[in-house]
């Protein structure tokens, strides 16, 4: 390194962080940081090994610098976001992408050199009175083939603390890599900081590089914008899955134990803030992950892994009968980060549908706070934002999964897509087989808006496999990858498809948050072909005795028949509608769409048509079930 450079670095950094940087013998590294030091120009560096001495340097930061603030409980602390910094945003995320490159009109693209100097120009002198944190991190188990390590760079301690939380250190799997150049780099600056939020939000960007392997985010807090290594990472990998013949996927894994002994594992994917992390802390089962998966072919089988080692989740009607588990890792002493909830005068974290009542007056996202209290366009302010956080290991759940850092991963049985759909498919049903799962399940996924994201919520929009906001890939590559990873499986799993918000004619919900699990212990019994089911032209469903069976041994609940009815009825003309919505979207927006998708969704609504000429518009699981 030239001798200005490594002077530079050695000033910024202080002898004992610069040491940790020449551990590694990494000219790479180096020149990352190095590029970046310049360009951000920080007061001074802190590199972060794994060391716990370092993680608690960077918490203790974070409440010198008033980006955390101590609640109540012992470890407990309350960051908040920017009024308008509350979810990510979706319109400025863009790819980087050369002359002529497109990757259709689903995902957006910004020319690479514009982009590079607009995010560049954000950048310069970002960290001017700041600290730069420089922190390793493993993507998946440490020394596993799975794993992908990465560097964040950030001016955030809030970002580098909640990625302590989230990931798995990674100084020392770099220290034995020694001189290599494959790795995952972000840059992220929280740009000016006025009244401890991001002030610049118009300037809020996150650009992602595929080429170089690299993602910027400025001028933003929220963590799904900035913690690289969660949804700016998987952008990056399911590009490189692409090259190399495994998955990358917005999926929980967990494992769902019958009573007779055995374990069954499941990934789920389901769009955010749709019922994903609850299924996967389902109590009695045991979870891997809740929310991104990395899935690799081994000798015919899926085995999957969770890439991450903790928990955002979204702190909303958690309560301690619906989610004992997070309940009690939420309100005991131990590390948690509160986002964007309220915090009442006992210093306690207070959510929207927390059965202990929402306080009078508080704390929140948007300063001092009272009931009733507006916005500047007169819109109410609720006291917990509806997509509050919290930031936990997932160690402290009981219900951890023992096979939870293998680095083997864990043997998946069943695969399930799951969207928020009031008013078309069954509670649960399985597919024909791999190609009929992925194509009209995973491929044909809808689903209704959430707070997860800015913009309006409850709108339907297609979303497919749960996975569209991270694409990286054209859509039909993606699924065409699909379709081969399967047929390379000599035991592929059963895909299935869940709704838990199928709602009546009146709007009330069908089920209850608690059926998930019957469902899920039905899903455990077909992967073991211990029950029959009826076959319907969208796919197998349950039959009454085993859901009746099911729910007296799971719920301990009676299970009656008008409900076992009014639930899986078959929506014949919602279903036809569905089909015909997702093929005009993939004809208007996806021009390299795999013809076997029409196919298949083409014959899917014939077989409903045929059925709709006989017996009408709804189908009772009763007619189903004679009409076989
Ligand atoms: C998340 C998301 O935070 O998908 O997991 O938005
Ligand atoms: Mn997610």
């Amino acid at each position: 390194m030239e001798e200005k450079i490594m002077g530079l670095l050695k000033d910024k950094c202080g002898e004992e962080n610069y040491k940790k940087l020449e551990l590694l013998n990494n000219q790479k590294v180096n020149d990352f940081i190095t590029g970046y030091i310049q360009l951000c120009n920080p007061d001074k560096v802190f590199v972060r090994t794994d060391s716990e001495e370092d993680a608690s340097y960077i918490r203790n930061k974070a409440i010198e610098n008033g980006e955390e603030k101590k609640l109540g409980i012992d470890g407990h602390t309350v960051h908040f976001d920017g009024y308008y910094d509350q979810a990510r945003d979706k319109g400025n995320t863009k790819y980087l992408l050369a002359k002529g490159v497109d990757f259709g009109p689903s995902i957006k693209g910004i020319d690479k050199e514009a982009g590079l100097a607009e995010i560049k120009d954000y950048l310069k002198d970002s960290m001017g009175g700041k600290e730069m944190y420089i922190c390793f991190f493993c993507l998946g188990p440490l020394d596993s083939e799975f794993s992908i390590v990465c560097v964040q760079i950030t001016d955030s301690s809030y970002v580098a603390h909640s990625e302590g939380i989230l990931y798995r250190s990674g100084y020392e799997s770099f220290k034995k890599k020694g001189n290599f150049d494959k790795f995952f780099r972000f840059v992220h600056s929280a740009g000016v900081i006025e009244s401890g939020v991001s002030k610049n939000v118009a300037q809020r960007r996150v650009y992602v590089d595929l080429q170089d392997r690299i993602v910027f985010s400025t001028n933003t807090q929220y963590a799904g914008n900035t913690v690289g290594l969660k949804k700016l990472a998987l952008r990056l990998a399911i590009y490189q899955a692409s090259k190399e013949d495994w998955l990358a996927e917005h999926m929980f894994v967990m494992g769902i134990h019958n009573p007779k002994g055995r374990v069954t594992y499941f990934t789920g994917a389901f769009p955010s803030a749709c019922g994903k992390t609850s299924t996967s802390m389902l109590p009695g089962e045991t979870i891997v992950g809740d929310d991104i998966a990395y899935l690799r072919n081994k000798e015919g089988k899926i085995y999957a892994v969770n890439v991450e080692s903790g928990i955002f989740g979204i702190i909303r009607d958690v309560n301690p009968e619906s989610d004992p588990l997070i309940w009690e890792a939420l309100t005991s002493s131990g590390e948690v980060i509160f986002s964007n909830v309220l915090v009442t005068e006992k210093n306690a974290p207070s959510w929207l549908g927390d059965e202990r009542g929402i306080p009078e007056s508080g704390i929140n996202y948007s300063g001092e706070w009272v009931k009733g209290k507006k916005d500047a366009k007169g819109n109410d302010i609720t006291s917990s934002h509806k997509n509050a956080r919290y930031t936990v290991r997932i160690g402290r759940l009981k219900n951890r999964d023992v096979m939870a850092d293998d680095e083997q991963g864990v043997l998946v049985g069943g695969i399930i897509y799951g969207g928020r759909d009031s008013n078309i498919s069954v509670p649960v049903q399985e597919s024909f087989d791999w190609k009929h799962g992925v194509l009209t399940m995973g491929a044909s996924l809808e689903s209704e808006t959430t707070a997860a994201t800015l913009g309006q919520e409850g709108v339907r929009k297609f979303n497919l496999m749960a996975n569209l906001d991270f694409l990286s890939i054209p859509l039909g590559k993606y699924i065409n990858k699909h379709l081969d990873f399967g047929s390379k499986l000599t035991s592929a799993p059963i895909i299935f498809a869940v709704n838990y918000f199928l709602k009546n004619s009146k709007g009330d919900y069908l089920t209850e948050k608690e059926d998930k699990h019957v469902w899920m212990r039905w899903m455990e019994e077909r992967i073991h072909k211990e029950i029959d089911a009826i076959k319907t032209p969208t796919g197998f469903i349950p039959e009454y005795k085993d859901l009746k069976r099911l729910f007296k041994e799971v719920l301990d609940r009676e299970y009656s028949k008008e409900e076992y009815i009014e639930q899986f009825t078959l929506r014949v003309t919602e279903n036809i509608a569905k089909i015909e919505r997702v093929i005009a979207e993939y004809k208007a927006n996806v021009p390299d769409s795999p013809q076997v998708l029409f196919e298949v969704l083409e014959g899917q609504k014939q077989g409903l048509e045929t059925l709709k000429a006989e017996y009408g518009d709804y189908i009772s699981p009763e007619v189903l079930k004679t009409s076989r």
